[in-house]
Parts: C-alpha cells; sequence; structure tokens
C-alpha cells in the first residue's frame, strides 16, 4: 500500500472542507418566470451556490404554480416572492406545508396600474383612483371602444385586475401583455406618439431610471380585501382596494433543503438584496439589452463586497 505522507494526507482532509460533508451532490433546482429581475437573480444566486460547490439546475416554471411545486420539493426555493403578486400562493402553500419563509430582502416594493407623466399631463386628476372614470376617453382604443384599456401583466402574475376595475365600477378594459417585455414596448410606442397609456409597473425596477410617472392611489389594500366582499368602499365585491404599498420582497424554501444542503441554506438565508440591486438587475437586460446569465455575471463582478461575506470560508 502507498504511503501517504502525514502532509498529504491532511491536504485531502482539507480539500473536503467539514461543512461540505452533509451536503447532497443533487443539483438545487432553481426556478425561472418571466421578468428580467427574478432571472438574472436566480441565475446570479445559482452561479453563488455553484462558486461555494454546489450543483445547481435552472428549470423554467409558471410563477404561481412554483410555491406548490416548491411544497413538494419538485423545486427547491423561490428567490422573488413579490407580496401582491404571489402573497395568496405563497401563503396557501405555506398553511398545506413543505415550504417555508426564508427571509426578507431589503426591499420595499409596489406592483400597481401606473402611468408616465405624458399621461398624468392629460389627465390632471391622476394619481387618485377616482379620476380613472372621466379619463377613460384619453385610454380609449378602437379595441376597447368608450372603455379605457388598461394593459395588465402577462396572465399568470394574476393580479385580479379585471375584479379590481369591477369592484370599483371603472369604464375599463383589462387587456394583459403576453410578457414584461411587451409592457415595455408599448410604453415606449406610446411615449413616441404621445399617447397617454395605463400599465402594469412594479417597483424596484428599471422603469424608474427612464420613465417618469406614478402609481394610482386606490383605497388602500387591507386584510380580506381579496377574500370578503362585505369588506371595502364596494358592500358587493372583492378587490375594491389597491394592491400593499410597501409589500415585501421575500425568499421561500423546500422544508428538505435545509437537511439536504445546509451550507446552501445557510447561503440562502444570508442573501438579502436591495431596491437598487433589483432594479440594477432589471436594467442589465431592459435596457442594456444582456442576456440574463451575462448580466448575473457582470453583477457577481461588480457588487463581490455584497455576496462574498456570504460565502466565506465555502469557495
Ligand atoms: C411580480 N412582478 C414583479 C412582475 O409584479
Amino acid at each position: 500500500m502507498k504511503y501517504l505522507g502525514k502532509a498529504a494526507a491532511a491536504a485531502a482532509i482539507a480539500a473536503v472542507p467539514s461543512w461540505a460533508a452533509a451536503n447532497s451532490s443533487d443539483p438545487i433546482i432553481i426556478p425561472l418566470h418571466n421578468w428580467s429581475s427574478q432571472i438574472v437573480m436566480s441565475n446570479l444566486v445559482g452561479t453563488i451556490f455553484e462558486t461555494a460547490g454546489f450543483n445547481v439546475e435552472y428549470v423554467t416554471t409558471d410563477s404561481q404554480a412554483v410555491y406548490e411545486s416548491i411544497r413538494l420539493g419538485d423545486v427547491t426555493l423561490e428567490l422573488e416572492v413579490w407580496e401582491g403578486a404571489f402573497g395568496v400562493a405563497f401563503n396557501e402553500a405555506l398553511a398545506k406545508g413543505g415550504l417555508h419563509d426564508a427571509g426578507d430582502h431589503e426591499v420595499s416594493s409596489r406592483e400597481e396600474w401606473w402611468y408616465p407623466s405624458w399621461a398624468g399631463e392629460a389627465c390632471p386628476g391622476l394619481p387618485d383612483w377616482t379620476a380613472l372614470n372621466d379619463c377613460a376617453h384619453l385610454f380609449a382604443t378602437p379595441e376597447t371602444g368608450d372603455k379605457g384599456r388598461f394593459l395588465g401583466g402577462p396572465v399568470d402574475w394574476l393580479k385580479h385586475d379585471q375584479e379590481r376595475a369591477e369592484g370599483l365600477g371603472l369604464n375599463y378594459v383589462v387587456v394583459n401583455a403576453g410578457s414584461a417585455a411587451a409592457l415595455w414596448a408599448e410604453l415606449a410606442a406610446a411615449e413616441k406618439a404621445n399617447r397617454p397609456i395605463l400599465l402594469f409597473n412594479w417597483t424596484p425596477n428599471f422603469v424608474e431610471a427612464v420613465w417618469d410617472g406614478a402609481f394610482v392611489e386606490f383605497p388602500p389594500y387591507f386584510e380580506g380585501c381579496k377574500t370578503d366582499a362585505s369588506l371595502g368602499i364596494n358592500p358587493d365585491m372583492t378587490y375594491d382596494c389597491g394592491n400593499p404599498t410597501g409589500g415585501y420582497l421575500k425568499k421561500a424554501a423546500w422544508d428538505g433543503m435545509e437537511e439536504n444542503w445546509p451550507g446552501a441554506y445557510a447561503i440562502l438565508k444570508k442573501v438579502s438584496f436591495t431596491n437598487a440591486n433589483v432594479a440594477e438587475m432589471a436594467k442589465l437586460v431592459d435596457i442594456d439589452g444582456m442576456e440574463p446569465e451575462d448580466a448575473a455575471a457582470k453583477w457577481l463582478e461588480e457588487n463581490e463586497e455584497i455576496w462574498k461575506p456570504w460565502i466565506e470560508g465555502m469557495s
């Protein structure tokens, strides 16, 4: 038998750090959805896991159904749980068991009907929602007749815009964009034509760096607005309120993640981005035109002081 010198033996042992021994070599499954910051953030956190020695796989999934997949362990985590869009699906999965809250980003989020400055000039009663009906003709298109047009996001974001229009008696037709990119393309085209437009937007996002504008101020969100028709200003309808302002942006994890990959789970708990970080991730794709993988690599390169501490002693 070949004699392994003391130094060589020590080196061989050191090559497998103690924290790594308990970790599975199975891939951590990270879901990708249909808006840029989420895709970039997922790629860059995946790269951080890989840097720390974990295997990672990406799957493109529906942004609502993903919570059921995480609960069942088919997907390992979610990096962008937006309160407005996904709070309900997240809470339902939480109540069934198998998934948990893995902490908040340092983000104050908002997802809401939004208009650019030139629409505000045409309809000076905004941002108060009660101005919407008087201005419906400004937002009307041949497709919507004498009703205003609201351009919503892709249907899987489940914003219940039609229910809100009905709950608040708004003379508007909701049209859903096929993709996030379609929202920004229509906004750019409306700017060129100096045509008022009302569309779904959110913060943090790159939009605020490019276009002046404001969210519509609906009656404030309250507990039960989405579920109890008797509550709110319309006693017969749900959704007679706006989306939460100052909403959370949180991480979710499969309950089995910590046991399978304790090292990666420890990293996930430390992951926390700010409004500026999230807006920058979206900008790299939506303004600079980068591929999400390249955007993730660039972000990691330029922000080592943020993420290197999360994997200290692991890489
Ligand atoms: C979940 N989103 C940021 C698209 O509203």
